[in-house]
């Protein structure tokens, strides 16, 4: 048995979430963090120092496992050899690139986006940091609209796992009302991601 835990809102859970469903995989998922807590019990500690969801632990292989992206490479690896997982390391690398660049270079301007109209109360929120935050994502969106325009998925011309590592965040950046481009191919591809039951059943649910 896999079993996850973490609340199913926040955006590096719904990775690994949506992950295992595209996979068609048997887990259970335990809530925690947020309003469920548990994340900072000693338990949870010894199995993720950092106090962060998601975690995973595979039964199968005696693997306890921390960090979403890397979580997700290993369940494509794992159990995804003829579907998630592309054996070539060229073909690979396409995809692999945009999990480290969602972290690299879109975790940063989503946070200051997300956290403050997601989770911080209105009259607390930091208007010139949403502005900021606002134009810096913008101003990265239009990098994956550009690839986008010259093949079907962020891993290349088939389905992956940058694919995954950033459709939690491109789902909150498009249903929070910012001002944003519209951008042809982005929009085009987040029509065919969200017509995937994987990712309806595990990303496309309220943000809060
Ligand atoms: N780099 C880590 C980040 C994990 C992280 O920041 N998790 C957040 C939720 S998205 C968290 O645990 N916040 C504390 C909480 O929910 O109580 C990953 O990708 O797994």
């Amino acid at each position: 048995m896999i079993t996850v835990w973490g609340r199913e809102n926040s955006t590096n859970v719904k990775k690994v979430l949506w992950c295992l469903e595209e996979l068609q995989l048997r887990y259970q998922r335990i809530p925690a963090g947020g309003q469920y807590g548990l994340n900072r019990d000693p338990a949870y500690l010894a199995m993720n120092p950092n106090g962060l969801v998601p975690c995973l632990r595979d039964e199968a292989t005696g693997l306890v496992l921390w960090e979403s992206h890397s979580i997700v490479r290993y369940l494509a690896a794992q159990y995804g050899q003829n579907t998630l997982w592309q054996a070539q390391p060229a073909a690979r690398a396409v995809g692999e690139k945009w999990m480290d660049w969602t972290i690299g270079a879109l975790t940063e301007p989503y946070r200051g986006v997300f956290i403050s109209l997601v989770r911080t109360p209105a009259e607390q929120r930091d208007s010139a940091l949403i502005a900021r935050s606002t134009a810096e994502c913008n101003t990265q969106l239009g990098i994956v609209d550009g690839t986008l325009a010259q093949q079907p998925w962020l891993s290349g011309a088939q389905f992956g796992l940058g694919d995954i590592a950033f459709g939690p965040v491109a789902y909150a950046l498009l249903n929070l009302n910012l001002e944003l481009t519209p951008y042809a191919h982005l929009q085009d591809w987040f029509a065919r991601v969200s017509a995937r039951p994987a990712f309806a059943k595990t990303v496309a649910i309220p943000l809060s």
